[in-house]
């Protein structure tokens, strides 16, 4: 068919043909007119854009078409605010979701490009630094795949979260630069944009007969505009929006100081305003409360109210049926300061009664959390609220005052409970809270496990659980089979079409239906085939990036997710180090070789973090190059984690590592890719871990370890690491080893302090949980020797854990809070 007509056609708005014909036609035309290329000059990275345009025509169709629908229904939407998502590459994922990949392959096959190969060439996009901002990615996609009207509303950073090197051993940060060469994805919408402001006075007018108004006239004002990013689910059937703002100057540059001769002066409030999301903050865990953060929350969520204010007012008359129309809920409290936001646009710009926007702004938020950690939880001095946003600190102010009041009269709150719940804490100089704050500005508040959420209620929101006892539920998570299974994982995703046929593409759960194939010896010998040859895949990676070769028959032992104390890494190296110990005394012995795989990456200003990356390195080296071990035990710490390195390593498990200290993994996602992909979990009993016990049957899951009551008591009662450590020769010998420097010879104090803190405190039960630990991985070790019944283990895990779908969780989160019927 000539392009003429091909365009006619679309023009028409009838659906595209998507045969190879029509695609290596549309992906030349792309070449051709969009990049300038022929066939003959194009190299693989043309390549990657011409199609990624090719395929995003596609994507544009259905974009236009579910948006019209949703604004013609009139449909509740969801806007979901986070200041994270790390959605990886979109190229697989979209061409995987319309079903293109044969005749996408094949079309490039013909000018001799893989389509493999061209996938690899998408950056990364690393808008996120863990958990939180995949979840956040998982969800955009379960929206879209079950029909969910939504928005994504989130940042644009020009630098998402840093490249890790390992050099000298040590964590070194690079800048990340995705958009380097471009954005294929994103819509850039100028006409789309907001003015945010900052500082400034805040003045009242009286008229007569009328409530006091309150106006905000900020000192400073920036622009948000916004980048768009179509969000396409399965089968292609809806796509939804990923609203992402980037900061720009009101005036890119003042034309008087520049002519008066300050050439750099005049660019200086430009740059100011380019810095609110030039870069992601790369800490997860613990709060540094840096002004320009502060900044980059309340820049995001003023411009997304905004947005979500002017659509509505766009078909309705008020704002009074606000949360009839939408729900917006806040990922975590970093787009906490919306609930004093929009009280301010509802109040001061609409002019809405107060009584009548508090109830609306309740109706419309929701809130989940997803950490217990109290570093990590938002807080900020009052005094630099005050300054930056000083009518939301009115507004808060007045919340507060409603709140307690409420509280005294209701449920007879005393002195202690009502300092409790205040959104500002006295105790620590003054700051806001903004948990406190999410909480009362919301009419739902949900945690993200059935244990994470039964401690929300006992610890951090105990005294609000009390005053509000209907507001806390739990959604526990879940994750993209689509990317983490059907991209991911093309060996098992074809096995299991053959075994139980291709239900299970469009209802996960129906991987139940494998079950019974775990005792089938067949099944079970290909299913070992195909874990196989993705642990092959992963050795040529291996080999690839570190010149390290491992052998693909030993047991692949992995954790990879971000480094910190309570996930305990340490523990899995100080099991690393006393199995090293214990080959090289008994060589006599029938150990099962292992490989342990490590990768993550340590917050910048993450000390110990840091140095656990640098002991996993240093142990690697020593053991890796000791003959006494080759074969039996390597260590392998794989630099720059990130989505794309997750896609190929969760499929080549044997063992997943999910072994924080009990109660404090708020839920964990990476624990259901590994599962689902067929790998087995040594696991203690904490966050969605508990919930896979559940779902797997206990003899599918390889709990130890104390639980979350116990490491409680035991800190209540001043434990320390000195008794577990007197007890377990193994233990104390490894913890020498690694104190004395039998791993960094050149500096032999290096790890002195590490160990100190486990004798000292334990503050994160390493001594405590070491004994049940190391009798767990030998029970694995035992296992493996029995490969009929471990293979049997991995099928029921894949099986059983199609609960753990996002779709699931995003059905309950329709269902329960958001009020919105899901179309698919
Ligand atoms: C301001 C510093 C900061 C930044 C991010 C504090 C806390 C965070 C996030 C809440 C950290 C995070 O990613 N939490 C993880 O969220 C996942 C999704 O719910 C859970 O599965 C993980 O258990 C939780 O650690």
């Amino acid at each position: 068919m000539s392009v003429t007509a091909q365009k006619q056609r679309t023009l028409k708005s009838e659906p595209r043909r998507n045969d190879a014909d029509t695609l290596a036609l549309e992906i030349v035309e792309k070449l051709t007119y969009s990049l300038g290329k022929t066939t003959d000059a194009a190299r693989l990275h043309d390549w990657e854009q011409a199609t990624a345009l090719a395929v995003r025509d596609r994507i544009i169709d259905q974009w236009l078409t579910s948006s019209r629908k949703a604004r013609e229904e009139g449909a509740k939407r969801v806007c979901y605010l986070s200041m994270e998502f790390l959605i990886g590459r979109l190229l697989r994922d979209a061409i995987s979701n319309l079903g293109l990949t044969e005749p996408v392959s094949e079309a490039l096959a013909r000018y001799g490009v893989e389509l493999d190969l061209v996938e690899l060439l998408e950056p990364d996009a690393a808008l996120g630094n863990g958990g939180l901002g995949r979840l956040a990615a998982c969800f955009m996609e379960s929206m879209a795949s079950v029909g969910i009207p939504a928005f994504g509303y989130g940042i644009r950073y020009v630098h998402g979260f840093f490249r890790q090197e390992i050099v000298d051993g040590a964590q070194v940060e690079l800048p990340e630069t995705w958009l380097d060469h471009g954005n294929p994805w994103e819509f850039e919408r100028r006409e789309r944009s907001f003015e945010i402001g900052f500082g400034g006075k805040v003045s009242t007018l009286e008229e007569p007969g009328k409530a006091t108004r309150y106006v905000w006239r900020p000192a400073e004002r920036v622009l948000a505009v916004a980048y768009d990013t179509p969000v396409i689910g399965w089968r292609g059937g809806h796509a939804n929006t990923l609203r992402l703002w980037g900061a720009h100057p009101l005036d890119p540059i003042l034309l008087d100081t520049f002519n008066s001769g300050d050439h750099v002066g005049a660019l200086v409030e430009s740059n100011k305003a380019e810095a609110i999301t030039r870069i992601l903050y790369p800490a997860d865990s613990h709060q540094a409360g840096q002004e320009l953060r502060l900044r980059q929350e309340f820049f995001f969520s003023s411009a997304s109210l905004q947005d979500i204010i002017r659509r509505h007012l766009t078909t309705n008359e008020s704002l009074s049926n606000l949360a009839d129309k939408v729900s917006i809920q806040l990922n975590d409290t970093h787009p906490a300061v919306s609930v004093a936001e929009l009280m301010r646009l509802l109040v001061d710009v609409h002019q809405m009664d107060w009584d009548e926007a508090w109830a609306v702004t309740r109706a419309t938020f929701s809130y989940t959390n997803h950490t217990l950690l109290p570093e990590a939880l938002e807080t900020w001095p009052v005094q630099l609220f005050e300054r930056l946003l000083p009518r939301q600190m009115q507004i808060i102010y007045a919340i507060n005052a409603e709140v307690i009041r409420g509280a005294r009269a209701e449920r007879d709150f005393s002195g202690e409970a009502v300092s409790a719940i205040s959104l500002i804490d006295e105790n620590n100089g003054r700051r806001v809270r903004m948990g406190q704050i999410a909480f009362v500005g919301s009419h739902s508040v949900n945690g993200v496990s059935g244990l994470h959420t039964e401690l929300m209620k006992e610890t951090v929101f105990g005294d609000l659980h009390r005053l509000y006892p209907e507001r806390i539920q739990n959604k526990t998570n879940g994750v993209t089979p689509r990317r983490w299974l059907l991209q991911s994982n093309p060996g098992l995703t074809g096995l299991i079409s053959e075994a139980i046929g291709d239900g299970f593409r469009d209802d996960i759960e129906k991987l139940i239906e494998l079950d019974p194939l775990a005792q089938d010896a067949g099944f079970r010998e290909r299913f070992a085939a195909v874990k196989r040859a993705n642990k092959e895949r992963l050795c040529a990676q291996i080999e690839d990036r570190l010149a390290t070769s491992i052998d693909p028959s030993a047991i692949f032992d992995i954790q990879v997710k971000r480094i910190h104390e309570y996930k305990r890494q340490f523990l899995n190296v100080i099991e690393a180090v006393a199995l090293y110990e214990q080959i090289r005394a008994h060589p006599e012995i029938d150990w099962t070789p292992r490989v342990k795989i490590f990768a993550g990456k340590a917050a910048p200003s993450y000390a110990q973090a840091k140095e656990i990356i640098r002991l996993a390195g240093d142990v690697s080296r020593v053991i890796n190059s000791d003959p006494a071990v080759r074969n039996l035990l390597k260590v392998v710490f794989i630099p720059n984690y990130n989505v794309s390195l997750a896609e190929i390593i969760m499929p080549a498990a044997d063992i997943s590592e999910q072994i924080s200290t009990a109660g404090l993994e708020a839920s964990g996602t990476g624990n259901m890719k590994f599962a689902l992909n067929g790998a087995l979990t040594i696991g203690t009993l904490d966050g969605a871990n508990v919930e896979m016990l559940e779902h797997l049957g206990e003899e599918n899951i390889f709990i130890f370890g104390l639980k979350a009551g116990e490491v409680a008591e035991l800190r209540r009662n001043g434990h320390t690491g000195r008794g577990a450590i007197e007890e377990q020769p193994l233990l104390r010998s490894a913890l020498d080893s690694i104190a004395s420097g039998v791993f960094c010879q050149d500096e032999p104090g290096r790890y002195s302090g590490l160990v100190d803190a486990i004798r000292d405190r334990d503050w994160w039960m390493i001594a405590a949980d070491f004994k049940a630990y190391w009798d767990t991985q030998r029970r694995l070790d035992a296992l493996w020797g029995d490969r009929a019944h471990w293979d049997a283990i991995a099928v029921r895990n894949t099986a059983r854990m199609g609960w753990f779908s996002s779709d699931r969780a995003i059905r309950e989160y329709a269902r329960d809070i958001w009020h919105t019927p899901p179309s698919a």
